[in-house]
C-alpha cells in the first residue's frame, strides 16, 4: 500500500463496537476482540474505576495533594496500556494516573507526583513510560522524537502519546504531528475527547468537524472511535500501533467520551456546566457497558466479578497505605537534578529555601 492509499479522513461516526446497550455493532472493517480478552480488560476496568474512587478520597483526606480523575474514561486508560507491548513507550499526562498503573507502575510509585513529592515517582525506563505531563501537549514532542530515534536506531518500538481535547489547541501539538507524518514516525496520537478543557467546552476549543479530521491536514490517518467501548477502543488503537510497528508512520485517534467529575479537586464544576449534560453520560458508562455485553454472551461468571472485586479492593488498600505512609522529601532535591550545574537564579532560590528552612528548625 502506498500513502496514497491510506484513508486520512476519519468516519463519519465514531467507531462502535458494542453499543451503550452492550449489544454487538457489526462492522466491515474493525473486528471485535475476543471475549477472554475483553474480560481481561474489564477487570482492568474494575480496577480503575476503584484506583479514581480511592484517590479521590485520599484528596479528600488531604494525602494526595491533587486528583484529575479518569472517572468515565477507564476504557481509554485501559486501552492505552493493552495495546502496547512491553517494549513500547507510553507519554501520559496528569489525568493518565489509571493508564500508567494499568501498564504496571505499583501504586505508590504512581502517585508520588500527585502527592506533590517528587517530579514522577517511578523510573520511566523500567515500565517505558515517561514522566506524567502536566504542561499541555509537550509530552508529544517528547514523544514523537523518542519515536524518530527509536525508528533511527532500527528498533521496532511503538510510542503511544496521550492529550487532552483542549491541547490539540497548542503549538506543541501542531509540531508535533507535522513532524511524525513527514517522517513516518511510529507513533500514535491519543486524544482522549472528553468535551472540557476544565470550563472550556469543546466547541470553544475547535471548529474542526471533529479533532480527528485534523489528521488529514498533516498527512495521516485519523480514527474516530467511541472512547466508552472498550472493544472499539482495542480494535482502532490496535490497528494504530500495528501501522505504526510495520512502518507505516503515524496515526491520530480520537476518543469520544466525557469527564464526569470536575476537572480536578480544586475545580468547581458546577460552575460552568449543566448537572443534566453529566447524567446523560451515565447510559453510556464504560464499565456497565461491558459487563452487561459479557454477561450477555455468559462470559462473565459471578465467580469471576467477585475475583475482581476483591482485586480492585486489594490495590486500593495498597494506594491507602502507600498514601498513609509519611515521607519526607528532601527539599534541596527541587534544585538538585535541573541543571547539571546550578544557575545562579537556582543558587539564590535555595540559599533562600534553606535559610527558611533553619530559621523554621530553630522555632
Ligand atoms: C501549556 C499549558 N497551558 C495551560 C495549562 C493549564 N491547564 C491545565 S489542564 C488544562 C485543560 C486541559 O484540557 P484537556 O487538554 O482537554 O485535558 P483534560 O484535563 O480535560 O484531560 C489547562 C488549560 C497547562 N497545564 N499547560
Amino acid at each position: 500500500m502506498t500513502r496514497d492509499d491510506v484513508v486520512l479522513l476519519p468516519r463519519e461516526a465514531p467507531v462502535q463496537l458494542i453499543d451503550a446497550a452492550g449489544a454487538k455493532v457489526p462492522d466491515a472493517e474493525y473486528r471485535p476482540p475476543t471475549a477472554e480478552r475483553l474480560r481481561d480488560g474489564y477487570r482492568r476496568l474494575v480496577i480503575g474505576r476503584r484506583i479514581n474512587d480511592q484517590c479521590n478520597a485520599l484528596v479528600r483526606q488531604g494525602r494526595l495533594a491533587v486528583y484529575p480523575s479518569s472517572h468515565g474514561q477507564e476504557a481509554c486508560q485501559v486501552a492505552a496500556a493493552m495495546v502496547l507491548d512491553d517494549g513500547d513507550w507510553m507519554f501520559p499526562t496528569y489525568r493518565d494516573a489509571v493508564a500508567v498503573i494499568t501498564r504496571g507502575v505499583p501504586t505508590a510509585e504512581a502517585t508520588v507526583l500527585l502527592k506533590g513529592d517528587w517530579h514522577s515517582g517511578f523510573d520511566p525506563r523500567q515500565y517505558r513510560i515517561a514522566p506524567q505531563a502536566t504542561p499541555l501537549a509537550t509530552q508529544l514532542l517528547h514523544a514523537v522524537g523518542f519515536a524518530h530515534a527509536a525508528k533511527l536506531r532500527g528498533e521496532d518500538t511503538v510510542v503511544l502519546a496521550l492529550c487532552g481535547d483542549g491541547a490539540t489547541s497548542e503549538g506543541d501539538f501542531h509540531g508535533a504531528l507535522n513532524f511524525a507524518a513527514v517522517f513516518q514516525v511510529p507513533v500514535i496520537f491519543f486524544v482522549q475527547n472528553n468535551a472540557w478543557a476544565i470550563s472550556v467546552p469543546l466547541s470553544r476549543q475547535s471548529a474542526a468537524p471533529s479533532l480527528a479530521h485534523k489528521a488529514i491536514g498533516y498527512g495521516m490517518p485519523g480514527e474516530r472511535v467511541d472512547g466508552n467501548d472498550l472493544a472499539a477502543l482495542l480494535a482502532v488503537l490496535g490497528e494504530a500501533v500495528g501501522r505504526a510497528r510495520a512502518g507505516a508512520g503515524p496515526t491520530l485517534v480520537e476518543a469520544h467520551t466525557y469527564r464526569m467529575q470536575a476537572h480536578t479537586n480544586a475545580d468547581d464544576d458546577t460552575r460552568y456546566r449543566d448537572s443534566a449534560d453529566v447524567t446523560a453520560w451515565l447510559d453510556r458508562d464504560p464499565l456497565v457497558r461491558l459487563r452487561t455485553h459479557l454477561a450477555a454472551r455468559k462470559a462473565l461468571t459471578v465467580a469471576a466479578e467477585e475475583e475482581f472485586a476483591a482485586e480492585a479492593e486489594a490495590v486500593a488498600t495498597s494506594l491507602r497505605d502507600a498514601l498513609n505512609t509519611e515521607t519526607s522529601p528532601d527539599p534541596e532535591d527541587l534544585f538538585r537534578y535541573v541543571y547539571a550545574q546550578r544557575t545562579p537564579q537556582l543558587q539564590e532560590q535555595w540559599a533562600s529555601l534553606s535559610a527558611e528552612l533553619v530559621r523554621e528548625a530553630s522555632e
